[in-house]
């Protein structure tokens, strides 16, 4: 028999089909995540769970016109095959095929890209709010799994919300599982919901209603719809006194309810949030008995879901297992997982030392603030982390862990160009005075890709801010002034600028001819500036207000390496330390950031009169 699903090439394929077409499409669907997976792994469980959710949520929205937004995006399998990449489907999670996660450059379809938990309800505020302000009609609906109401940022959304959103669609999937079993107080308030004898009642009344309906047209299954979501309706539930009309929850497998209620909630003209019941692995026996292996995995066997055994233990295996046996020595040794007790390898040390064992959830920061907490006690935490997950820890690492604690140290700010250099796509810039910052912020506007502008607190020189802003070439550094046999180039960042002047004056004096750069970007490097004047001084100077490690300095090192040109690279910067509280111009004199330690620093490379060097900019 043809497959249906052979002939979905778009959403508007799968609104011509009728209830039991839909029922059978939903069943090629998980046949052929079963078979493909089998070969190139990846989510299976997740999205064997939202078949029919997504099916339905394409028979009644209108995507791309409405906005999915999927929490995480593992889930997004189903959402793929019925938008047009049912044919690369095979592809998924290969080189050069179809990604696994949402990715908005493969398909108009996917409105927005993720891969970690916990962004689904903010992006599609935003989204919902970008709607509004230019007075359009499509639906936002954010799909979040049960897991991604562990993450803090989940109830910062919701936190606004109400107060923002004049129309937005919240679907909490819920299959009690995160990779793990889902954990906390929001679970076991969420099973709770799920548990009372009223859900069945109202479960009964809903399918009954539905199997009443029959094949009636849209209009009036979406009237009744309203009837059957309104009875449905829950007291006193946590997100309604946040702000969103709770509705469920209902059986996220069947496929009219589905649709009826989703016909009802959008004629809701404000946040609401439907509560949908799924199981994790459905259809798939193997992955129902075995949640956490089929989250996510490699190949296996379609037939009995079995792996193939890997014999040599994995890092994560040693990292436990060791950690199992500093338990055993030292009493305050605990382990933390953010949500990833298998992957970090914790689910061993659980079963040795369950007391020692804290799954904190989809939790990252939290995790590191409580080991934190932990630490100030005289524990020993030790916070799995994967490298990825730990960029959500980044502040908690900064300001509650290495820090010492002393007072005052905590708002300096040094760190900025550091973490966010390595950043693919950055651009960083840095102006000299307020009417660069002005140009700076219209070239920001101009350019396409994300930009951070940084710029000291308080007052700057005083320059006048012209009327109308000019655009400064991206990665362009702006010579200031120049001799004719330049022995020092003074590369400078920002408000190191009038100070580098006077370097270079103080040098003139000494009968050192120097060039002043403002270097204005410290990603990207004018790697053209810093080649040509790197090739006719004897020293190059920076000067940053940021840390040494890994800031413009560092940044200037690489352009040289990259270019393998030797010049000798004199940098002023703050010291690899947390500095103390004080004001920042004595700070400055007592760290080395000012014109007589910079002086000091280059004196040795200018002990010997070199001759003047005639050059060319070609030469
Ligand atoms: C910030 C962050 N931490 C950890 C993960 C790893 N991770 C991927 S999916 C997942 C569980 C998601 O559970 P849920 O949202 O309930 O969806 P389900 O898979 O159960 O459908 C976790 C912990 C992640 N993606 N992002």
């Amino acid at each position: 028999m043809a497959r249906i699903l052979d002939q979905i090439d778009s959403p508007a394929e799968v609104k011509r089909l009728s209830i039991t077409e839909l029922e059978q499409l939903a069943a090629e669907i998980r046949e052929e995540l079963i078979t493909v997976l089998a070969r190139t792994g990846g989510h299976l469980g997740p999205n064997l769970g939202v078949v029919e959710l997504t099916i339905a949520m394409h028979y009644v929205f209108n995507t791309p016109e409405d906005q999915f937004v999927f929490d995480v995006s593992h889930q997004a399998y189903v959402h793929k095959l019925l938008t047009g990449r049912r044919q690369q489907f095979p592809t998924i999670r290969t080189p050069g095929g179809l990604n696994g996660f949402m990715l908005r450059s493969e398909s108009p379809h996917d409105c927005y890209g993720a891969g970690h938990a916990g962004t689904a309800l903010s992006a599609a505020l935003g989204m919902a709010v970008a709607r509004d302000k230019v007075g359009g009609k499509q639906y936002v609906v954010a799909l979040a799994g049960d897991a991604a109401f562990t993450c803090g940022i989940t109830y910062e959304a919701l936190n606004n919300i109400a107060q923002h959103a004049k129309r937005l669609l919240v679907v909490l999937n819920d299959n009690e599982w995160s990779i793990d079993k889902n954990v906390g107080a929001i679970a076991s308030y969420l099973n709770k919901i799920v548990t009372n004898p009223r859900y069945d009642y109202l479960h009964e009344r809903a399918g009954k209603f539905v199997e009443r309906l029959g094949g009636k047209r849209a209009l009036r299954m979406a009237r009744k719809a309203e009837e059957a979501a309104k009875s449905m309706l829950w007291p006193s539930v946590i997100f309604e006194e946040l702000g969103l009309k709770y509705y469920g929850p209902i059986d996220g497998h069947d496929i009219p309810t589905l649709i009826n209620t989703f016909e009802f909630l959008k004629t809701q003209e404000r946040p609401v949030l439907l509560h949908v019941l799924t199981q994790k692995g459905k259809g798939f026996e193997p992955a129902i008995q075995k949640q956490k292996k089929f989250h996510g995995l490699g190949p296996y066997d379609p037939e009995t879901g079995e792996t193939k055994v890997v014999g040599q233990r994995t890092y994560s295996e040693v990292f436990a297992d060791t950690l199992v046996k500093l338990a055993n020595l030292n009493d305050k040794v605990v382990a933390i997982t953010a949500a990833m007790p298998n992957g970090t390898g914790l689910d061993r040390f659980r079963t040795h030392h369950p007391d020692k064992y804290f799954d904190v959830g989809i939790a990252e920061e939290h995790a590191v603030l409580f080991a934190a907490g932990l630490a100030t006690r005289g524990f020993k935490p030790y916070c799995a982390i994967y490298s990825t997950f730990l960029q959500r820890a980044f502040d908690p690492v900064v300001h509650d862990v290495c820090l010492s604690g002393d007072d005052g140290p905590t708002h300096h700010g040094l760190f900025d160009i550091s973490y966010l250099r390595g950043i693919p796509n950055i651009v960083h810039m840095v102006p000299k005075d307020e009417d660069e910052l002005a140009d700076m912020l219209y070239t920001a506007l101009q350019y396409g890709g994300p930009i951070a502008v940084r710029y000291p607190r308080g007052v700057g020189p005083g320059t006048a801010v012209k009327d109308v802003p000019r655009t400064i070439p991206i990665g362009k550094a702006e010579l200031l002034q120049h001799g004719e046999h330049d022995r020092v180039a003074i590369f400078a960042l920002g408000a190191m600028v009038p100070m580098a002047i006077e370097i270079a004056s103080k040098l003139e004096g000494e009968g050192v001819s120097s060039a002043v750069i403002n270097a204005r970007f410290a990603k990207p490097v004018d790697a053209e500036m810093v080649a040509f004047y790197a090739q006719h001084v004897d020293v190059i100077l920076t000067m940053e207000d940021h840390v040494l490690a890994g800031g413009y300095g560092s940044a200037m090192l690489e352009a040289l390496s990259n270019a393998a040109i030797t010049t000798p690279v004199v940098r002023i910067g703050w010291p690899d330390q947390f500095i103390e509280h004080g004001k920042p111009d004595d700070l400055r004199v007592k760290y080395g950031i000012s014109v007589k330690a910079a002086l000091e620093k280059l004196r040795p490379y200018l002990q010997e009169s070199v001759a003047p060097r005639v050059f060319s900019r070609n030469g």
